[in-house]
């Protein structure tokens, strides 16, 4: 490590979510490499391991108070962050999401004054393209960019639209994510038997099935296929998949779907698994297809958000809605699984090249020393505030 080991104070959101499994995977690298990492969140964070050493973790009730009509996370977040950042002298406040997170931790360094910690956002998304159109939060997530010390975002794609939808005028860094697949504890064929596939094409699709994801989509795409009858698709859904069941049930694919809710057992699927789907209309970078990329496996996705950095020209990429493009590109993998294996092993060393968090983590590194330093531009005059 160059420079002294740094305390930083890691917010994000605990479930399973890209962002707070990108939020979990730095801290851990950043304890890994000797600095002492806090978490803070209203639960633990799903991939968190507490035994690990150098990581904290730091619970915050949501305010019910009885004299609040309505709970409240922002103001018991904020001092919780004051409190453990004073006291433990953090160096690094690393919110991931502008609101609530980047705006508690705005609060928290006020409350602490001089010598507290310097503010990183990292954008994940849904701030720009959902809530920045949302005129109850704009503002907000406006002001939180511009009193951050610095702020990233995931992908090109999304500094683009940050830039075009907020008045910021200050520098964004991209800082892609990262994966590190845990060990396999199952082989494919223990885990395809337990799916109870034999010779089927198993399509994998991993989500937290959100409307901006595009269930019905995918739902399509398999049903139009010519081979379907060879294809199983596993839903690894991070939400309920019952609102879904009616169309499944119109679409005659009720043999072909396979569901695993709120299932972390994400590496052993995708080695079971013989491709990647992906339907989503938003998707500032698609953590999921990354993984999908890191286990080898061909992905097919429409060329939408920041999917396009991460899968390169490694993977089958689609203009928005070619459904029936997509069944065909299905139909070929399926009907020629050498070109499959060329495809995947492609986005593998695709994803090797320059996801993994030894290209990613140190880039982190440097601007939390950048910031500490003083030495990051400044919002230029004129700059809303
Ligand atoms: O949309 C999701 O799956 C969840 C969401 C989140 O906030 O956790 O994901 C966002 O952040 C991920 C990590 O950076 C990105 O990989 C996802 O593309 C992004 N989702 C959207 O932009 C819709």
């Amino acid at each position: 490590m160059e420079g002294r080991p740094l305390r930083i104070g890691i917010t994000c959101f605990p479930l399973i979510g890209g962002s707070g499994i990108l939020a979990t995977a730095l801290g851990v690298e950043l304890a890994a490499r000797g600095h002492e990492v806090h978490f803070f969140s209203y639960a633990q964070p799903v991939r968190l391991d507490l035994s690990l050493p150098r990581i904290h973790f730091h619970e915050v009730a949501v305010g019910e108070h009885s004299l609040f009509p309505c709970p409240d996370y922002t103001l018991p977040l904020a001092v919780r962050m004051a409190e453990i950042g004073a006291v433990n002298r953090l160096d690094i406040f690393h919110a991931h999401y502008a609101v609530p997170h980047a705006i508690a931790a705005f609060l928290a360094r006020e409350m602490i004054g001089e010598g507290a910690p310097k503010i990183v956002t990292t954008l994940h998304g849904t701030d720009t393209t959902l809530l920045g159109q949302h005129a109850d939060y704009r503002a907000a997530i406006e002001f939180a960019l511009i009193h951050s010390n610095a702020v990233t975002t995931v992908s090109q794609s999304l500094r683009e639209q940050t830039e075009a939808i907020f008045r910021l005028d200050r520098e964004i860094d991209v800082i892609p994510n990262f994966f590190t697949p845990r060990p396999l504890a199952k082989s494919r064929a223990q885990v395809r038997q337990e799916l109870g596939v034999g010779g089927e094409f198993l399509v994998v699709h991993m989500s937290n099935l959100r409307p901006t994801k595009r269930i019905d989509f995918l739902l399509r795409v398999i049903a139009n296929a010519r081979q379907r009858e060879k294809i199983r698709l596993l839903v690894v859904a991070g939400d309920s998949f019952g609102p879904y069941e009616t169309l499944v049930h119109e679409l005659g694919l009720s043999e072909h779907i396979i569901v695993k809710e709120n299932d972390s057992r994400i590496e052993e699927y995708l080695d079971a698994g013989d491709a990647g789907l992906y339907t989503s209309e938003n998707e500032s970078f698609g953590l999921s297809i990354l993984e999908t990329l890191f286990a080898g496996k061909p992905v097919l996705a429409f060329r939408i958000g920041g999917i396009p950095e991460v899968v390169g020209d490694a993977g089958c990429l689609y203009e928005f809605g070619d459904l029936a493009g997509m069944a065909t590109g299905l139909d070929s993998l399926i009907e020629q699984p050498s070109r499959a294996a060329r495809i995947g092993q492609l986005g593998q060393a695709r994803a090797l090249d320059h996801f993994t968090a030894r290209h990613v983590v140190p880039r982190y590194e440097q601007l939390y020393r950048s910031v500490l330093a003083d030495a990051r531009p400044k919002a230029r005059a004129g700059a809303p505030s």
